[in-house]
């Protein structure tokens, strides 16, 4: 296969759009029609269950080691979202990263314009996968920024960012690169994939950050935050920076409102995990909320193998008895053919099975 060189690569381009709290600073009554949601991408909700949390400590040492590894395998298999406590983030990397976000969406637009997104890629104020000028938009801001491996960092881009920010982005980026490494492995373990496959994969993988900040909105039910998806990468882990509601998981066809634990982040299975686990995890649909009267940010760090693995149903999971779901595809090409999309729920990962294929003409 002829692969794009990955300075080139696009990892998910999209088209400028107004920025939303401008909009906001408006005091409109009205949302504009572009943010308006016909009624029925808002089923059901559903505040009586909540997804599995998870003690770190307990599944790496003493007693429970047993029982929370199974507990995170459920988790996995039945929601593929759980909230992680004791999960040994530095708690003051932790408060100064958010105090740099909120300064972030807090900047003149004098300022914010000059650290706007170019035609050609996803990274830095805008929003991601808008892909015609007829797409509903959502009610959010967001800054993207590619952090690992450091070869597909964009200079220029952190050389504009405050220098705070860009000095705390490193020490973060470190931790969820340790953390999300911590978590897979136990994912190894409770799948009984070979640890050393799966830390193969995992080394020297791609890690992005996506800022979101969304503000009040004078009509939260017309609209939506983040339009429903499930994750294309492997593993996701979400800092909610504030207790502020907002982020809800599809189950069993019912949206579930994940209500923000202090101290916690929430980690989510991604498409390739999905793969890689031959089905047996579950990326699952997600989107957030919007309310009129507070803003809400959140954090969220997508990690992905390595970009010249290649991506597939685990080889020591797969055999005789459990044959391949999905097909083999280099995790490069995999992201590339993602982001050419439109978030559209689940439908790439559909692409990925081997029926889809088969049905192919
Ligand atoms: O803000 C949230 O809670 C969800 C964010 C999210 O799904 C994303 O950034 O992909």
């Amino acid at each position: 296969m002829e692969s794009t060189p990955v300075a080139k690569m696009n990892f998910g381009k999209s088209l400028l759009v107004p920025s939303v709290p401008e909009l906001a600073k408006q005091h409109l009554t009205n949302i504009p029609a572009r943010y308006v949601r016909p009624e029925q991408e808002s089923p059901v909700t559903y505040a009586g269950a909540s997804i599995p949390v998870i003690d770190l400590q307990k599944l790496i040492s003493g007693d429970s080691m047993d029982s929370e590894l199974q507990k995170l395998h459920s988790a996995c298999q039945q929601w593929g979202f759980l909230q992680v406590i004791n999960h040994g983030v530095t708690p003051s990397i932790l408060e100064d990263f958010k105090r740099e976000v909120i300064d972030l969406f807090k900047l003149p637009m004098e300022e914010k314009k000059k650290l706007w997104q170019q035609e050609d890629s996803f990274e830095g104020f805008g929003n991601s996968f808008v892909v015609s000028e007829e797409q509903k938009l959502d009610w959010n801001d967001m800054f993207g920024i590619m952090t690992l491996p450091l070869r597909i960092r964009k200079v220029d881009l952190f050389q504009k960012l405050p220098s705070n920010l860009r000095g705390i982005i490193e020490a973060y980026s470190n931790e969820m690169k340790s953390l999300a490494m911590i978590i897979v492995c136990q994912l190894a373990k409770a799948l009984r994939i070979d640890e050393n496959e799966m830390r193969e994969l995992f080394s020297d993988g791609m890690q992005s950050i996506r800022m979101n900040y969304y503000p009040p909105c004078p009509e939260p039910h017309k609209t939506i935050g983040f339009s429903p998806h499930s994750d294309a990468d492997a593993l996701t882990i979400l800092f909610q920076l504030d207790e502020t509601e907002g982020l809800q998981v599809r189950k069993d066809d019912i949206w579930v409102p994940i209500k923000p634990l202090p101290n916690a982040l929430i980690v989510n299975i991604g498409d390739m995990m999905e793969i890689v686990s031959n089905g047996v995890y579950k990326s699952i649909e997600h989107r957030a909320i919007v309310n009129s009267n507070k803003e809400r940010l959140s954090v969220a760090t997508f990690s992905t193998f390595n970009l010249d693995s290649e991506l597939g149903p685990a080889h020591s999971l797969i055999g005789p008895n459990n044959p391949p779901i999905f097909r083999r595809v280099v995790v490069q090409k995999y992201l590339q053919d993602f982001f050419a999309r439109k978030l559209d729920g689940k439908s790439y990962l559909d692409v990925m099975k081997v029926e889809a294929r088969n049905g192919e003409s």
